[in-house]
């Protein structure tokens, strides 16, 4: 080989490893290539956690994680999911879910947030300690705040964060794909991490069912006068049917504190949020974070 030809073909090596370099750096594109739009979702009860771990196992890091392969993501989503006792209901969602978010190409992991013990069920203190648990591993920049029994009919509702928090779960077949009411913001909701930080995160005082989402609709008016949602076609849920759960009645004081929500917020969240991690469980498909939560005083 004479000197020229070995400096040419150090030259194509050199161009060959750029172009691999900028090929792993890429940003992805605004929007994703791998979406399809309206979903098919019908509920399999046969369907197990084993099954569906085999199906996500070539794309999923350990803890529910995925990065796109050929690109850069510029969404990296922590998503969680206030749990007790809804394996059925986790299993349906993990195996819809994953698809939808890898097409998304979103830098994603799933944190399931499982309530410790049999005391009454608080469902926004539970975000409160996804959130923080997420932001300790990973540099996530949007959080998404997810009940276990919705399911996205649409992978065009991009499950990132935008200008104002998001309401995502606007039409579930529940109501008729309507809006259940105009202030309505419970289900599946996104923010960023500094506009969860404005809010002070969710209430810990509401214990039982009902009126955390509404004092966190209160929450996010008072700061950003406002919300942001995706039209009501992108928007459409499923939602799987289910009784009220064992410990988590209606809350009689919801009504009462919700009346309060200006003045407690920036004490009652985040800033005064205690909690004792019992277990942390890695799985291929989530991580599963056991929680003693506490009781009402
Ligand atoms: C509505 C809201 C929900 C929440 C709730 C009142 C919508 C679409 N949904 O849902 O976001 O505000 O009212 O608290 O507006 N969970 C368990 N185990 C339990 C109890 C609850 O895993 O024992 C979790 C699970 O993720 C569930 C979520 O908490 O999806 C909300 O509870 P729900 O499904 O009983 O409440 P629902 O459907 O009335
Ligand atoms: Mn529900």
């Amino acid at each position: 080989m004479t000197g020229d030809e070995l400096a040419k073909t150090q030259e194509t090596k050199t161009l060959q490893t750029e172009s691999e370099v900028q090929k792993v750096l890429a940003p992805c594109p605004g929007t994703s290539p791998h979406l399809v739009g309206p979903l098919l979702v019908e509920f399999n009860w046969n369907r197990t956690m084993e099954a569906v771990r085999a199906e996500m196992k070539p794309s999923l890091l350990e803890g529910g994680r995925y990065k796109p392969p050929d690109c850069i993501s510029p969404h990296k989503v922590a998503i969680i999911i206030p749990f007790r006792n809804r394996h059925q209901h986790l299993v349906q969602w993990l195996y819809y879910l994953h698809p939808i978010l890898q097409r998304q190409q979103l830098d994603y992991g799933v944190y399931v947030i499982n309530q410790d013990g049999e005391g009454t069920f608080n469902r926004a203190k539970l975000m409160n300690v996804g959130f923080i648990r997420a932001m300790k591993e990973y540099s996530y920049t949007c959080i998404v705040f997810s009940d276990v029994d919705l399911i996205p009919m649409n992978d065009r509702n991009i499950y990132s964060c935008f200008n104002k928090p998001r309401h995502l779960s606007v039409a579930i077949d529940k109501f008729q794909f309507e809006l259940a009411s105009p202030t309505n913001f419970g289900g599946v909701v996104s923010m960023s991490i500094e506009q969860y930080l404005v809010i002070n995160g969710f209430s810990n005082e509401f214990w039982g069912w009902g009126g955390e989402d509404d004092d966190l609709y209160q929450r996010t008016v008072i700061k950003f006068q406002g919300i942001s949602r995706p039209d009501m076609v992108t928007g459409r849920y499923k939602m799987i049917k289910h009784e009220r759960d064992l410990h988590n009645e209606p809350n009689p004081q919801a009504l009462d504190m919700l009346s309060r929500t200006a003045l407690t917020m920036d004490e009652d969240g985040l800033s005064s949020l205690t909690y004792t991690i019992n277990k942390v469980h890695k799985d291929l498909l989530y991580t599963f974070i056991t929680v003693d939560v506490g009781r009402p005083h």
